[in-house]
C-alpha cells in the first residue's frame, strides 16, 4: 500500500474492507488536500471549501453509529487518519476535533434531541464543532478550570462565565462543547459538567488566534463567555465529572496514534528519494552510511507505531479500552513522528527550509501534535502512575 520498504507492514493484516477504506482516502487526500495545501499554510487559511468533500469520505464522526455517520471500524478509522495526517496535521486536526471531540461527547453523553438536533447536520459538515477544555491557567491539569455555570434555581438555565484558550476550529464553529465547573444543587462541592454552547448566544464570542508558526492551515481561537445564558436542554445529561471530557481525548488521542505516522512517512518519503538523488562528494547521499543508519531507524519506529497502533485498534474492536495504552500510542508515536521530520529536515540541507519540500512543515505541525491533547511528558506521567501506582503530576 504505502510503497515504501516497510519491513513490518500491517497491509497483509487489514481486511479487503479496511484496505479498500485506505485506498480511497489516499486517493482522496492526493487528489483533494496535496494539491491546495502548501498556499493554505503560507497563508494561515484552512480549506473550508473541502468540508463536504470530508463529509461525503465519512471522515466526519466516521466510527459513529446512526445519524448518517459512516459507522467505520476503529482500524479504517485510524488508516484515514495516517491519510489526512500525511498530507498536514491541520487537516486531520480537523477531522479529529469535529468527530473524537465535538460528535463524540454528543452521541456518548447526550440525550436522543441532542443527538438528533447536532450529529446529522455535523456529519454532513453543515454544522461545525469545537471541544473547550484547556484555560489561559489550566492546559496540562484541566481539572483546575475556573469556567463555570451558575444555576440560579433546582432544574433552570446555565449561566456560564470564563475562557477557553487554544481552541482548534473554535473561529468557525457553530456548537461548541464547553466543559465548566458547576455546583449541583444540594452540594458544595464543584463538579465539572458539558454544555453546548452555540454560535450567537449573547455573551459568546470567539477570536482567532494570530502568528502560529505551527498548524497554520488549522483555524485555532478562543472561547470567551460573559455570562452567557444557556438552556438547560444543552447540558450533556450523561456524564460528570472530568472522565467526561477525558474520555474525549482518549477517542482524540487514538486518532493521532495513528494520524501522526502519516506525517512520519512522508517525511521519510521525502527523505529517501531526496537523498537518493542528490550527489555530494561523487555519489548519492543515499550511499553513505550515516544517511542509511537514518533512513534505517526511520523506517524501524514507523513499521513498530504502525503495529502498535494497529494491535490498540484490534483492541478497541474487541471492546477492551485502556486509556494508558492509548497514552502509550499517542506519546510514542507522536514523539517518534517529530524526531523522523526533524532529521528529515536536516537531510535535505537548504532545501529543508523550503515550503516546496515539505519537511519543515510538518516538523512545524508536530511540535503542535506532541503538545496538545496531553504533552509528551504528561502522557508519560500517566504511565508513570500506571506503573508505580503514584501520580507524579
Ligand atoms: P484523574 O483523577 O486521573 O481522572 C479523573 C476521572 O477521569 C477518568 N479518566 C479517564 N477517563 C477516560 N479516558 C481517560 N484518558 C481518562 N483519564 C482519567 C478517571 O478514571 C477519573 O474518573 P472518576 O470516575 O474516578 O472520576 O484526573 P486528574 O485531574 O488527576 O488528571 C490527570 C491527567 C494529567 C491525566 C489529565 O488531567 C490529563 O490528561 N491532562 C492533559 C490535558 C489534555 O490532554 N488536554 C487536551 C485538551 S484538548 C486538545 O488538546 C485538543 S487538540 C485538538 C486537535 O486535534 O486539533
Ligand atoms: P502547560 O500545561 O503549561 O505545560 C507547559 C510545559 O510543562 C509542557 O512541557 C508540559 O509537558 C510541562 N508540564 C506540565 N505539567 C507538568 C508536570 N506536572 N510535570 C512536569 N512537566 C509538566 N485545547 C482544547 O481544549 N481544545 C482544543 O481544540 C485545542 N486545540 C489546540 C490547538 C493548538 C494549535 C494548540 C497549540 C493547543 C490546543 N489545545 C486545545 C490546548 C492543548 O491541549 C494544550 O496546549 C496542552 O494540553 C498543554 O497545555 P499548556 O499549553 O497550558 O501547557
Amino acid at each position: 500500500m504505502t510503497g515504501t520498504p516497510y519491513l513490518l507492514s500491517i497491509d497483509h493484516l487489514l481486511s479487503e474492507e479496511e484496505r479498500l477504506v485506505w485506498k480511497s482516502a489516499r486517493d482522496f487526500c492526493e487528489r483533494r488536500i496535496a494539491p491546495v495545501i502548501e498556499k493554505h499554510y503560507e497563508h494561515a487559511t484552512f480549506p473550508r471549501d473541502l468540508i463536504p468533500e470530508f463529509a461525503e469520505m465519512g471522515f466526519l464522526g466516521a466510527t459513529l453509529q446512526g445519524y448518517g455517520c459512516a459507522g467505520m471500524g476503529p482500524v479504517a478509522y485510524g488508516l484515514t487518519m495516517i491519510e489526512l495526517e500525511r498530507q498536514d496535521s491541520g487537516i486531520r486536526s480537523f477531522c479529529s476535533v469535529q468527530s473524537a471531540l465535538a460528535m463524540y461527547p454528543i452521541h456518548a453523553f447526550g440525550d436522543e434531541a441532542q443527538r438528533e438536533r447536532w450529529l446529522p447536520g455535523m456529519a454532513r459538515g453543515e454544522v461545525i464543532g469545537a471541544f473547550g477544555l484547556t484555560e489561559p491557567n489550566s492546559g496540562s491539569d484541566p481539572g483546575s478550570m475556573r469556567t463555570h455555570a451558575r444555576q440560579h434555581e433546582a432544574g433552570g438555565d446555565y449561566v456560564l462565565s470564563g475562557q477557553k484558550f487554544w481552541i482548534t476550529n473554535s473561529p468557525i464553529a457553530d456548537v461548541m462543547i464547553v466543559w465548566a465547573r458547576t455546583l449541583e444543587h444540594g452540594s458544595d462541592t464543584p463538579v465539572v459538567r458539558g454544555f453546548l454552547v452555540e454560535r450567537g448566544m449573547a455573551g459568546l464570542s470567539t477570536p482567532e488566534t494570530k502568528g502560529k508558526l505551527s498548524l497554520r492551515a488549522s483555524m485555532t481561537g478562543e472561547i470567551v463567555l460573559d455570562e452567557v445564558k444557556v438552556p438547560k436542554a444543552n447540558l450533556l445529561p450523561g456524564v460528570s465529572g472530568l472522565k467526561g471530557p477525558l474520555s474525549c481525548l482518549t477517542q482524540a488521542r487514538y486518532g493521532i496514534g495513528w494520524g501522526t505516522m502519516g506525517a512520519a512517512e512522508a517525511c521519510f518519503a521525502a527523505a529517501r528519494s531526496y537523498t537518493l538523488d542528490r550527489k555530494q562528494f561523487g555519489r548519492p547521499l543515499a550511499a553513505t552510511q550515516l544517511v542509511q543508519l537514518k533512513l534505517a531507524n526511520m523506517v524501524t519506529e514507523i513499521s513498530l507505531g504502525l503495529q502498535a497502533a494497529l494491535r490498540v485498534g484490534r483492541r478497541l474492536e474487541a471492546g477492551h479500552l485502556i486509556p494508558e495504552s492509548i497514552s502509550l500510542l499517542k506519546r510514542n508515536n507522536c514523539g517518534k513522528a517529530l524526531d523522523i521530520a526533524r532529521v528529515a529536515r536536516d537531510m535535505h540541507g537548504g532545501n529543508g527550509i523550503s515550503a516546496e519540500y515539505q519537511v519543515m512543515r510538518h516538523a512545524q505541525n508536530l511540535e503542535t501534535v506532541n503538545t496538545y491533547e496531553g504533552t509528551h511528558d504528561v502522557h508519560a506521567l500517566i504511565l508513570g502512575r500506571a506503573i508505580t501506582g503514584i501520580p507524579a503530576f
